[in-house]
């Protein structure tokens, strides 16, 4: 382990403070973590990240075995940064599932070894609690092991108003229901005026942090995500990185950040280019830096691509996400990193970047590898 600021080899000598306050497990102010997020010493802010990283956890690093549900793509929001969604106006161009479907369309690639259930949808305007009530319960009777991991802070934000229920009581009714903990979308960039030209109709940055208040304050665990390259600049992506971070403090009840790389294609910012592999490196060691209470940070291999997630593994990241086999929000928007990946290539390729796979749950509780398996672990 590094104990000495020159053996990071920092090519940037601002850095050497910074490197000094990581060395001594303090915490990164607003301006140090800029310096992080725009700096030319990207392996400096890497190997910095790297440290932090293998503090927390070593060499391992974290996957599971999960599956994507999206019971709807007709969304009221119409977000420039979307390609999922048809608006209500076109919503016999999209699909809705009844409960039956949904649950049916799950089965088909659904056996045991599938731990989580990754539920996010449009914003259907007629879609009640009710809707999800029904689903939760089915999904829970047909699938007792899974953990549900569903409805993003903008989705409950948008179930209480249509529903016309106080918050508070959708979580808890969605809780009894079924609902296990939450995925982390929707986040954006915090920014109102980023927020006003990729995200306008949605919920603010305000009121997303304010319902995952709510969320923690029922002990329900939630993740956390930051999208990044489109029309944001690195000010945006600290401020929101240290909005994530002070309430972390408050409710400790996020488990992992997420940062996801803008895909532009077949959305209305599709003028702009996709991230490249430096902005996304960088982007996920400043946030392994400056989050320095939330416990994990999840290279996501579908929109970052396997062999930048392998990379990313030494600047930050200890997680890879999961099998997933139908991902629809990426791939809606030009992403070609595959549809889902065996149990078999996820742990090769974290042993080819000279980490150790551990298959965990949705709560990052590591499970026994099965001694009889020729399991089905697509
Ligand atoms: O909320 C939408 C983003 C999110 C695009 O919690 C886009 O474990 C890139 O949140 N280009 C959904 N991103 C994905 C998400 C997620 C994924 C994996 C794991 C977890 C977790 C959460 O994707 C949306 C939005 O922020 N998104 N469109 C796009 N064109």
């Amino acid at each position: 382990m590094i104990g000495d600021v020159k053996a990071f080899r920092l090519k940037d000598p601002r850095l050497e403070p910074v490197a000094e306050r990581i060395l001594a497990g303090l915490r990164l102010d607003r301006e140090d973590a800029i310096l992080m997020a725009t700096t030319d010493d990207l392996l400096g802010v890497g190997r910095l990240a790297n440290h932090r990283r293998e503090l927390l956890h070593g060499n391992k690093t974290y996957f599971n075995i999960n599956r994507h549900l999206n019971p709807t793509n007709v969304c009221a929001a119409s977000c420039a940064l979307c390609a999922f969604y048809v608006p209500w106006s076109k919503k016999d161009e999209g699909w809705t599932w009844t409960v039956e479907q949904a649950v049916e369309t799950t089965a088909r690639d659904v056996d045991e070894s599938v731990s989580e259930l990754h539920i996010v949808s449009g914003l259907h305007p007629k879609l009640k609690i009710d809707y999800y009530e029904e689903l939760f319960r089915a999904l829970k009777k047909r699938f007792p092991w899974i953990h549900l991991k569903a409805l993003t802070m903008v989705e409950l934000d948008f179930l209480a108003s249509l529903s016309r229920l106080d918050l508070g009581e959708v979580i808890d009714r969605l809780v009894a229901a079924g609902l296990d903990s939450c995925p982390g979308g929707g986040a954006e960039i915090f920014a109102p005026e980023i927020r006003a030209q990729i995200c306008d109709h949605k919920t603010d940055g305000g009121r997303w942090l304010e319902v995952t208040r709510e969320v923690h304050r029922r002990n329900i665990r939630s993740n956390c995500t930051m999208l990044y390259g489109h029309v944001e600049a690195a000010e945006h992506r600290v401020d929101h990185l240290i909005a994530l971070r002070e309430l972390q403090d408050e409710t400790g009840g996020f488990q992992c950040f997420i940062p996801l790389a803008f895909h532009p294609e077949n959305t209305a910012l599709d003028h702009l280019p996709p991230t490249g592999g430096r902005l996304d490196l960088q982007t996920i060691a400043t946030s392994r830096l400056v989050l320095d209470n939330i416990p994990h940070l999840k290279a996501y291999w579908i929109m970052l691509g396997e062999k930048i997630a392998q990379v990313a593994l030494q600047f930050g990241a200890d997680d890879l996400d999961g099998t997933i086999v139908d991902e629809r929000i990426t791939k809606a928007a030009g992403g070609s990193a595959g549809v889902g990946m065996g149990r078999t290539h996820l742990e090769n390729l974290i042993r080819e970047a000279g980490r150790d796979p551990v298959l965990r749950d949705t709560l990052y509780r590591a499970i026994a590898p099965k001694t009889n398996s020729a399991r089905s672990t697509r």
